[in-house]
């Protein structure tokens, strides 16, 4: 069966410049950085971001494999720990100015549509320590700073901007669930930094409007929407599973697109006494600068039941958890390297429900991929990882996002995560997800066999998709 996609499409793939770059000529450290300098065995194998993929070294090399592979666009993300000097004032550093310039000149040289993400997980340590970050409304002006810096340095040729990327991580992995620094358990305070993530994406965006003088020139934001399926259709879990998307998805979602937070999450999370702080001028900055496009990351699903913790017992701090579970859903598929269920049809869930709750407003798939271990496992006698199942996962995710733009659903893109094999926040590089593999003693760069087949799809616009995974 053929499957096709709509003309100029893109076909690309993600990375970030934490996790691509290594730290080489960086004046100031993100909290990754940091973290690792604290505690390098909170990190797999002990690997820090110190060199990554050298992305820093190598970009124009990099950059044609990109090309060679087919991608006629490409995420990355600028390190305002790279691009900023000083954060008060927000000047740049000369060196982070020719680095990023020089990326994105690379990029339209080799044909390749530069798309450039502001924060990925990486705020700088400093902010951190002197701040408390992302609890800190000074923050998110410091962080509107270096977005304006950003707009002003590199927008006359970069025409799509994203605000952040998965700040609902940020919030889960610093201030409840502890996989990310500074490993915080407060309920409220991840309250109230998805609150000022929320009003510093809406800040940037109305940056954005005043300096942007470029006419091609989008801003949006991505998102990881994990669709929260119940385990069972008894109210109980039908409620856990509402209240999870109303956590999960719809808090970023909605202030996002429609530009204030959904009534029934700000309700629940009044009657906790955990509701963010907020003032009239910040709402309406959030209600007035609305993204223009979408970028969704999507790994995996969530299955929720009913809460089985008494609420009590979380009286002290407040969890999210309070309203859900996870649920173990027996004989659900798994890609085991990383414990994360695969279940492509979520993309078109997802498809459908932004056309009609979310004003079909275009979007793309920012990130999807699969994480081995060890893919020297399937090294064949020329030296190619054999990644099958690469392959078949992005033909399973790609055959779910063209039914959703079939049945109307306003999607422009794929990028998968990632061009080349990079470092991963505490994971390091146990888990490869790249087209290209990286051989991270000596930084040899091998097309896998997925490169070479998505390639061939970028290219024809079009795969054909194997009549047993329909
Ligand atoms: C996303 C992040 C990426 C990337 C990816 C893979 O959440 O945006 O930065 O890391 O997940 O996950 P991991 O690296 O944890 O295996």
């Amino acid at each position: 069966m053929n499957i096709t996609f709509p003309e100029n499409f893109w076909w690309g793939a993600a990375t970030s410049g934490p996790q691509s770059e290594g730290r080489f000529n960086k004046k100031q450290a993100n909290v990754f950085d940091y973290w690792y300098e604290i505690e390098p065995e909170a990190f797999y194998e002990q690997v820090g971001p110190d060199t990554a993929s050298n992305f820093y070294n190598s970009y124009k090399k990099d950059i044609s494999m990109m090309k060679e592979i087919g991608l006629n666009s490409f995420r990355t993300s600028i390190q305002w720990s790279r691009l900023i000097d000083d954060f008060e004032e927000g000047t740049v550093n000369e060196d982070g100015v020719r680095f990023y310039n020089a990326v994105i000149d690379e990029c339209i040289a080799q044909g390749i549509r530069p798309v450039i993400n502001l924060v990925h997980f990486d705020l700088p340590a400093v902010l951190q320590e002197q701040y408390g970050g992302w609890e800190s409304k000074h923050v998110v002006d410091l962080y509107v700073k270096f977005a304006t810096q950003c707009f002003q340095l590199f927008g006359d040729r970069v025409s799509d901007w994203f605000t952040f990327n998965e700040p609902l991580v940020i919030v889960d992995g610093a201030y409840l669930y502890q996989f990310h620094y500074p490993n915080l358990v407060d309920g409220k305070k991840a309250v109230q930094v998805a609150y000022n993530l929320t009003l510093a994406s809406a800040k940037a965006i109305a940056a954005y409007r005043r300096v942007n003088k470029n006419k091609e020139g989008k801003i949006g934001t991505i998102l990881n929407l994990t669709p929260s399926y119940p385990a069972t259709q008894s109210p109980e879990d039908q409620s856990a599973a509402h209240f999870a998307n109303l956590w999960m998805n719809d808090m970023f979602l909605d202030a996002a697109v429609k530009g204030s937070f959904p009534k029934d999450l700000v309700e629940i999370l009044k009657k906790d006494n955990v509701l963010w702080d907020s003032t009239e001028e910040e709402t309406n900055i959030i209600n007035t600068n609305r993204i223009d496009v979408l970028g969704v990351n999507f790994y995996h699903p969530h299955r929720v039941k009913q809460p089985s913790i008494s609420s009590d017992s979380l009286a002290v701090n407040w969890m999210p958890n309070k309203y859900f579970d996870n649920y173990d859903m027996p004989g659900r598929r798994m890609n085991v390297d990383k414990g994360w269920e695969i279940y492509p049809q979520a993309l078109y869930d997802i498809a459908l429900n932004i056309r009609d709750n979310y004003d079909n407003i275009p979007w793309f798939v920012s990130e999807n991929g699969m994480g081995v271990s060890k893919e020297e496992r399937y090294l064949n006698a020329d030296g190619v990882i054999e990644d099958d199942y690469r392959i078949q996962f992005i033909q399973e995710h790609l055959y779910w996002v063209a039914k959703g733009i079939s049945e109307g659903s306003n999607c422009f893109g794929y990028h998968l995560w990632t061009p080349i094999d990079c470092w991963s926040w505490k994971n390091a590089y146990r888990n490869r997800y790249g087209l290209i593999s990286n051989n991270i003693h000596t930084q040899v760069k091998t097309i896998k066999k997925s490169g070479y087949w998505f390639k061939n799809v970028a290219e024809e616009n079009k795969f054909i998709m194997p009549d047993d995974l329909i």
